[in-house]
């Protein structure tokens, strides 16, 4: 059976870039969830990221049930803690916040869930999970006690990239936080992807489907988008940014 990573990879393959959609399960509604969900596979998304920095509600299980059951497009968990694991998923990013100092988010969680992962046969896909300054205090940040890595030093998240991949992690996710006001700059993008071949996940602060184009352009693998949604997550936004990330790539590719 074709597992999970490889349909990323498959997705970054056929298509340069891909596009994902985050559900955070605290602020889902799970009436009006399966719409949601089947509107953005009819408008082109290639899929979606279940998970938040913080769970005030017991829902999490039902989101990722509700999500899975309105796509056969692949749903990862995108874990903000250990609380948010769930076999009826796909596949759970399994996150290592490398821009931080925090014994915590660098492996304690992690053998915490590792067996629970095994034992209800979860694929787990490593993940080096990179939070970068956004022009203000993020829930990650506070969440995590870790500082970000600086906004305007590509070379500082360079060497974390490469660092990652050859610990042996298979995919890189750039964040600067749900709602930054300042997205992850072009140039970091840029240097990771010139030096890393590892897919690149940006997310953070992307409101417009011109500013998902740039960050494809630069060579990111995957946008994520989740605010702008919850704000406007209409049919045509769905597919503009789907569109926009799927436009041919000029950027240098692995
Ligand atoms: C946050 O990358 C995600 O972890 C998405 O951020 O909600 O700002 O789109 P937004």
């Amino acid at each position: 059976m074709i597992t999970t990573y490889q349909r990323i990879l498959d997705i970054r393959a056929k298509r340069g870039a891909g596009y994902f959609v985050l559900i955070d399960p605290d602020k889902a509604n799970v009436n009006t969830l399966p719409r949601f969900v089947e509107t953005a596979t009819e408008a082109g998304v290639d899929g979606f990221l279940v998970g938040g920095s913080l769970l005030v509600r017991d829902q999490f299980e039902a989101v990722v049930r509700s999500v899975k059951g309105s796509t056969p497009l692949p749903v990862v968990i995108f874990p903000g803690s250990l609380m948010q694991i769930s076999s009826a998923a796909d596949a759970l990013l399994f996150i290592v916040l490398v821009s931080g100092r925090n014994p915590e988010y660098l492996i304690g969680s992690h053998v915490a869930a590792a067996p629970i992962i095994r034992s209800i046969g979860l694929e787990a896909i490593g993940t080096a999970y990179m939070l970068v300054e956004g022009g203000g205090t993020t829930s990650v940040e506070f969440v995590s006690n870790t500082r970000p890595l600086p906004r305007q030093k590509p070379d500082i998240a360079v060497a974390h990239a490469l660092a990652a991949e050859y610990i042996g992690m298979k995919l890189l996710y750039f964040d600067s936080g749900s709602g930054a006001e300042l997205p992850v700059d072009d140039a970091i993008i840029r240097s990771v992807a010139h030096y890393s071949p590892l897919p690149i996940i940006v997310g953070g602060g992307i409101r417009t489907p011109e500013e998902a184009h740039r960050k494809s352009l630069a060579g990111a693998s995957f946008i994520v988008t989740g605010n702008v949604l919850e704000e406007n997550g209409g049919s045509s936004l769905l597919r503009e940014f789907a569109d926009a990330v799927h436009q041919p790539q000029t950027a240098p590719r692995h």
